[in-house]
């Protein structure tokens, strides 16, 4: 039996190919799952659970199915915030929050999407800071439908413009951020996504060793982390890394 998780599958109906990979992925796990992660960034973008327009229904029923053998845990990213209650509730799964930690037989695991690592990036976060604000959703969330995509069609624009003046390092986390999240959630494990760049860093956090294991984003395949008893698997299209975790 195993521990799953995963992050960045940005599930849209123009990409078949990714949906298909992801109930395979399902099926595969289905007998071995103790519990399935899911780190945000599962949708392409969402505008709230009263948009049934996604053509993602296999994708979700999918989820519903596992989750009647094992719990599955879904974590907001910045395209995904706007997941609320009802969506999870239907389909079996539990919203959790960050910073969220997990414990894992002896090993303390701490879990992020990983944008609000990404500190050097002050544009982003002044961005976030207003449209995780409740009023802001609240308002936003009294827009009708068509406004909503409208509106989330356009920023996937502006954010693709503004990522072009952005250099790699400046969109990558900060590491005095990464050992205060160590810090403050008292572990000595991290996985997270967003940055799509798998890897397994090491940490010295007050000459403590610790682990970052990046999950990698699906672009067209399944990728996944699986951790088992002390192992974790982190395997990409290209590439499978191990490591022992940390106790
Ligand atoms: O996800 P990824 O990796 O592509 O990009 C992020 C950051 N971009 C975003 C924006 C999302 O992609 C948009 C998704 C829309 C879903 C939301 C649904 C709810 C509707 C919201 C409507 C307002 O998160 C990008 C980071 C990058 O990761 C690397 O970390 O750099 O951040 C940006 O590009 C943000 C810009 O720097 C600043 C935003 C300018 C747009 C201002 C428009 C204001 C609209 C009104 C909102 C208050
Ligand atoms: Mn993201």
């Amino acid at each position: 039996m195993a521990y799953y998780f995963i992050s960045d599958l940005h599930l849209d109906k123009s990409r078949p190919v990714t949906t298909d990979a992801f109930i395979e992925f399902i099926s595969s796990i289905k007998n071995d799952a103790r519990a399935l992660y899911i780190l945000g960034d599962f949708i392409e973008y969402w505008v709230g659970d009263d948009d049934d327009r996604h053509g993602l229904d296999k994708a979700f029923n999918a989820l519903q199915h596992l989750s009647k053998t094992c719990p599955i845990y879904l974590m907001h990213g910045n395209r995904d915030f706007l997941i609320g209650e009802r969506f999870a509730q239907q389909y079996g799964i539990t919203l959790i929050h960050e910073p969220y930690s997990v414990k894992i037989k002896q090993h303390n695991i701490a879990l992020s999407h990983g944008d609000i690592l990404c500190t050097d990036d002050q544009d982003y976060l002044a961005f976030r800071q207003e449209v995780r604000s409740k009023d802001w959703q609240t308002r936003f969330l009294a827009q009708s439908l068509q406004k909503r995509i409208q509106t989330a069609e356009d920023l996937r624009i502006k954010s693709q413009q503004a990522m072009q003046t952005k250099s790699d390092a400046l969109m990558d986390v900060n590491q005095d951020t990464v050992r205060g999240f160590f810090k403050q959630t008292e572990t000595n494990t991290l996985i997270h996504g967003h940055t799509h760049r798998p890897a397994i860093h090491n940490h010295l956090v007050d000459n403590q060793h610790c682990q970052r294991i990046v999950l990698s984003d699906w672009h067209n395949q399944a990728s996944y982390l699986k951790v088992t008893e002390h192992e974790c698997e982190l395997v990409t299209d290209d590439f499978i890394k191990t490591t022992t975790l940390i106790v």
